[in-house]
């Protein structure tokens, strides 16, 4: 049976603890913490320059394995090199890339495409704040529709980000790897994909959703339930691909999910929206579950 089943199967060793510069309620920070329960002591992590870099700064850190900050562009070459590294030493270990998606969609994407070809053998979780956060909130191909950014700004032309977002998990998966989207909303789930994507020879890749209220405009204590409704309204839809075959991880049923706007609704971010904006994004929603239960799994754009 697969492990963490319940919530008394995560064990109670924190490899992430104390003190660290992120923001109150950070799901990112979170995300790592369920990761490294997963992946045990034994593990390095390789981090791409973003939020997460402010966690391991010399002479503090509060993790208790490995850290490696890489530039923007590399952190799944720099573990490739880490794997070779460690067959030269003749040593097992779990590598654990662990970036934001404005690493993972966009500036690291080479050499991410790169390791999953090769087969390299890693754990990639791009955790997905669906911004270039660190930087002050910069737009990545991770931002959903209409979502404002500092470089996707409302005004009297524009109504936020014009485009939908990257299907980076399928994407991931049209490699031929085990590829999964999560949330951290879900912690038992994630730590199931992680477990998976440790065990698959070759690059495993999550992409978790993170609650980040610093950049999507809310308070640090109604996180869990934003990311929540992000898989209970259909927007962020849950799956995972195995050797090319997509299976939906949830689905509730046609005209089961809440209404897109419960997710919108109390985020910063989506304030300037129009009842037709929100309509539009609901028609998109809808479009995607219909071609999902069609089986047209490739066919659909994620919004
Ligand atoms: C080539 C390059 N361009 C820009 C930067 C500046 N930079 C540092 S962190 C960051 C944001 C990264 O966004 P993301 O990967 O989504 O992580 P987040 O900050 O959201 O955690 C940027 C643009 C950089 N380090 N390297
Ligand atoms: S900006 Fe968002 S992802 Fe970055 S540390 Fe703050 S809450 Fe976490
Ligand atoms: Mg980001």
């Amino acid at each position: 049976m697969a492990k963490y089943q319940k919530f008394k199967d995560i064990p109670d060793e924190n490899l992430l603890e104390g003190g660290s510069f992120s923001c109150a309620g950070c799901g990112g920070e979170l995300g790592l913490k369920l990761a490294l329960k997963v992946l045990g002591e034994d593990t390095i992590v390789v981090n791409a320059s973003g939020c997460m870099t402010l966690l391991s700064n010399w002479p503090t850190s509060p993790l208790k394995v490995p850290f490696i900050h890489s530039a923007i562009e590399n952190a799944a070459s720099t573990a490739t090199g880490i794997r070779h590294a460690l067959k030269a030493l003749n040593r097992e270990m779990n590598i654990l890339c662990y970036a934001g998606d404005g690493a993972t969609y966009d500036i690291g994407f080479q050499s991410l495409s790169g390791a999953a070809s090769r087969g390299d053998d890693m754990v990639y979780v791009c955790y997905n704040n669906s911004c270039f956060g660190n930087t002050g909130n910069q737009w990545s191909t991770a931002t959903p529709k209409f979502a404002r950014t500092t470089t996707s700004p409302p005004g009297s032309e524009s109504h936020g980000n014009a485009l939908s977002r990257k299907d980076m998990a399928k994407i991931m998966g049209a490699h031929g790897c085990y590829s999964a989207t999560a949330s951290t909303a879900l912690p038992l789930d994630f730590m199931r994909k992680v477990e998976k994507a440790r065990k698959y020879k070759g690059l495993g890749f999550v992409d978790l959703l993170v609650n980040c209220p610093t950049n999507w405009g809310f308070e640090p204590k109604e996180g869990i339930d934003i990311v929540m409704k992000a898989v209970f309204t259909g927007i962020w839809p849950l799956y995972e691909v195995e050797n090319g075959m997509m299976t939906i991880n949830y689905d509730p049923g046609p005209g089961k999910f809440q209404p897109v706007k419960n997710f919108l609704k109390g985020q910063q971010r989506f304030r300037h929206l129009t009842k037709k904006d929100i309509a539009e994004i609901q028609k998109d929603v809808d479009k995607e579950w219909e071609l999902y239960r069609g089986g047209k799994y490739w066919q659909t754009d994620e919004y």
